[in-house]
């Protein structure tokens, strides 16, 4: 039988492996240096080598390494010696993409690489939706929606397959009522499962930009994960509905995922007469601008885009 210690040590070391180094799970997890994530670690091998039945880390801590590694709470109290450097928190479809499957902890043609995939799962539930958000940001653009919403999904495809974003969202929301609550809080909680995704945003380009015609529309789409949200949103859409779904609830869904996701987003439809078009090329330009920004930058060698050390403050 492990004490507590034991298993926080054990699944410590995990975490570590994970994130490459214990500098970088420190940074992960919101820690200025890691000389105190360092400490925590020698309190542990002590209490271990005397056999001391500890109660292990604080719970504070735990909650901050769980955050952090995207693991789900209480993770750090259970036994995952089997299920090493896999990302338990995780799980959808098939990551057959550019890799993190391949990944080889301290090879240096890798070392910029996220050590854990950028994968989440996010659920809100709220008396008008219960939504959950699965999000792979390294995925091969794969989308499956159930939200009652059919053009909605029509444009979480467009996200998923221009953005190479895995996307598993399902919403049951108060659609007899009407669409409102549904798309909202889906932005909002596509929002969250980006900024989760993101961590701490080291090594990535940080912004991206996309151009998208289709037809006689033109859109084009200007973002930066600049951890502040602000969204400047100019579309003249030429009818108030598309099929059944109202184009007011664009600017809905899109504030959702700006305030959420903390980005500051400009989204200017340039021109086009047919609306489906026009929703088209936003969520097309959208799609590229992000996968543009999430993508890790050679040369940017794991440092954070930003002189003033942090995206996330
Ligand atoms: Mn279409």
């Amino acid at each position: 039988m492990m004490t507590q210690a034991e298993i926080h040590l054990q699944n410590l070391y995990l975490l570590i492996k994970e994130a490459g180094s214990l500098a970088e799970l420190a940074r992960r997890c919101g820690y200025d240096k890691s000389a105190s994530l360092f400490q925590v670690k020698r309190r542990l091998e002590k209490q271990k080598a005397e056999g001391d039945q500890g109660r292990g880390i604080a719970r504070s801590v735990v909650a901050k390494l769980e955050a952090g590694m995207n693991k789900p709470e209480g993770w750090m109290g259970r036994d995952n010696s089997s299920t090493p450097s896999e990302n338990v928190a995780v799980g959808i479809g098939s990551n057959t993409g550019s890799g993190n499957s391949s990944i080889v902890i301290g090879s240096p043609s890798h070392i910029h690489q996220p050590a854990g995939p950028r994968a989440v799962t996010v659920s809100r539930h709220t008396s008008e939706t219960q939504i959950t958000v699965s999000l792979n940001l390294d995925g091969t653009g794969q989308c499956r929606c159930d939200t009652g919403v059919p053009f909605l999904e029509h444009m979480l495809d467009q996200i998923a397959r221009h953005g190479l974003i895995d996307l598993d969202i399902t919403c049951k929301g108060d659609l007899h009522i009407d669409d409102h609550h549904t798309v909202e809080d889906i932005g909002i909680t596509l929002g969250q499962a980006l900024k989760q995704a993101l961590g701490n945003k080291a090594g990535i380009r940080r912004y991206g930009h996309s151009y998208v015609p289709l037809d006689e529309a033109l859109s084009r789409v200007v973002l930066d994960l600049s951890g502040r949200p602000g969204l400047t949103y100019n579309i003249e859409f030429t009818r108030a509905m598309i099929g059944r779904f109202d184009v007011d609830l664009f600017s809905e869904f899109f504030h959702g995922l700006v305030n959420h996701s903390m980005m500051t987003l400009h989204i200017d439809n340039l021109r086009g007469y047919n609306a489906h078009h026009q929703a088209e090329t936003v969520f097309k330009a959208f799609g590229r601008a992000l996968r543009m920004a999430v993508e890790y930058d050679e040369r940017m060698a794991g440092k954070m885009p930003s002189t003033k050390g942090t995206l996330t403050a």
